[in-house]
């Protein structure tokens, strides 16, 4: 498998900072550079998706694909789907990652029946297993296609017709029995059509209950069948249903409390449904790590001019830098989390190397954050600030406050009499445009000297 080289490439290596144009090599990620203590390829641990990269065409909703891969010349589509897992492969060892993820329907055709299906599936997962032990690349999570197929039309748990539903069940169960011949290190569930396109004709309560128990069913049937991949939920706020229940980190992660699965699940956080949901990927990340949730990320950067999801590789080196901040804090991407790279190349950039391309740019970009990341870290310039912000809550009485000693009578006691110019004396100035040049400067020196 590794000497093959049906991309006709050259395994990408680490060039270092030499030259300026960015090429088929790896300025910053040094896989096995230690960085704050763990191997770059540790802290990251990449993933590459199956249905961006062996799977998607380019299309955008105004235009066919214009993609150009090197077994475009399959006509049969077993055949294609058992040659794309060889591709596949190569792919992960020439570029250097450790982990995939796909969901069941990027590896093959449907048939009439989901026996029929699974039978047609399991011939490609006898070959990712073949692969994976050849190979040492591990599974960083799979999932089940609950959203393409046209009877999935109002949803799978949320679908108010009870025989999709049951598909559903039942195409997951198969889907977690994969999870556990594989070796996934977790399992996603994203709500593709779990929402409401329109709330009048919706019972809200009825398709949460629902899809509350079909989580509770996987919970159960991963027990019984001793599958202990970490459970994930994707938040997304609406695309392609107009609202979906899944919204953010804060929503979901309430969701898991109302139902009891919070124990059993974490979340998998992507960087442009964060920006459709109105929030920075940091403030996901922020908040699912602050509730003990952060399981997984999915590595992409939204466009502030486009409204949809566009997937696109990461290159913004100020988000990667507030993403590897927050994943230095937590100490890890969750228990066994990872980046996987949920984006496609952009529709113009259609050639088979422009996807080791926009590969190389994404795992960059986050070994770029890490180093930045890891020397504010170093410096401690945020938690001094932070701590410096907050610390009228260190003693006096906003230690009352944090010890659970005030009341309102003992706020009021303090606070009756206090003239105002004392109030506004007690309030400081946080500098904020310094602290954003500051941020500025630990990008640029950090990476400078690289
Ligand atoms: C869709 C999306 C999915 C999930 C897996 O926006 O992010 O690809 O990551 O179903
Ligand atoms: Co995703």
């Amino acid at each position: 498998m590794s000497d093959s080289n049906l991309w006709n490439i050259d395994p990408i290596q680490f060039v270092g900072t030499e030259k300026l144009e960015q090429g088929l090599g790896f300025r910053y990620y040094d896989a096995d550079r230690v960085v704050a203590g763990k191997t770059m390829k540790d802290w990251m641990r990449f993933g590459v998706a199956y249905w961006h990269t062996f799977d998607q065409r380019l299309v955008d909703p105004f235009g066919e694909g214009t993609a150009t891969r090197p077994f475009d010349s399959y006509t049969d589509p077993i055949d294609l789907a058992l040659a794309k897992v060889d591709y596949a492969f190569e792919f992960y060892q020439k570029l250097g990652v450790e982990y995939f993820c796909f969901h069941d329907r990027d590896l093959a055709p449907e048939g009439d029946t989901l026996r029929e299906t699974n039978k047609i599936l399991d011939r490609v997962i006898d070959r990712i297993e073949e692969r994976q032990k050849e190979t040492g690349i591990k599974l960083l999570w799979n999932t089940s296609s609950l959203f393409t197929n046209r009877r999935f039309v109002s949803g799978a748990g949320t679908s108010p017709f009870a025989e999709v539903y049951a598909y559903a069940g039942a195409q997951l169960k198969h889907s977690l029995e994969i999870a556990k011949r594989l070796g996934a290190e977790n399992y996603v569930f994203w709500g593709g059509r779990e929402g409401y396109e329109n709330l009048w004709n919706t019972d809200l309560k009825r398709e949460q209950d629902h899809i509350a128990r079909l989580f509770h069913m996987c919970v159960d049937y991963a027990k019984e069948i001793g599958l202990d991949a970490q459970f994930l939920i994707e938040p997304k706020p609406k695309e392609p249903t107009s609202h979906q229940y899944d919204f953010d980190a804060a929503t979901t992660i309430a969701f898991l409390q109302t139902y009891d699965l919070d124990k059993h699940f974490k979340l998998n956080l992507e960087g442009n449904h964060a920006n459709l949901a109105g929030h920075t990927y940091q403030h996901e990340i922020r908040v699912a790590r602050e509730a003990g949730m952060l399981g997984s990320l999915d590595a992409n950067q939204g466009d502030k001019l486009i409204g949809w999801d566009i997937d696109e590789f990461p290159s913004d080196i100020y988000e990667t830098t507030a993403v590897m901040w927050e994943i230095l804090a937590a100490g890890g991407i969750g228990p066994h989390g990872g980046l996987n790279f949920d984006a496609k190349p952009r529709r113009t950039s259609f050639t088979a190397e422009d996807l080791f391309r926009a590969h190389v740019v994404g795992m960059d970009t986050y070994a770029a954050g890490l180093l930045v990341a890891a020397k504010l870290h170093e410096d401690g310039y945020i938690e001094n600030l932070v701590a410096d912000r907050y610390s009228s809550f260190d003693s006096g009485i906003g230690k009352t406050v944090e010890d659970g000693t005030a009341t309102l009578a003992s706020l009021e006691e303090h606070a009756l009499d206090i003239p105002q110019a004392d109030l506004v004396a007690a309030t400081k100035s946080d500098h904020l445009e310094c602290v954003k040049a500051t941020l500025n400067n630990y990008i640029f020196d950090t990476l400078g000297r690289a």
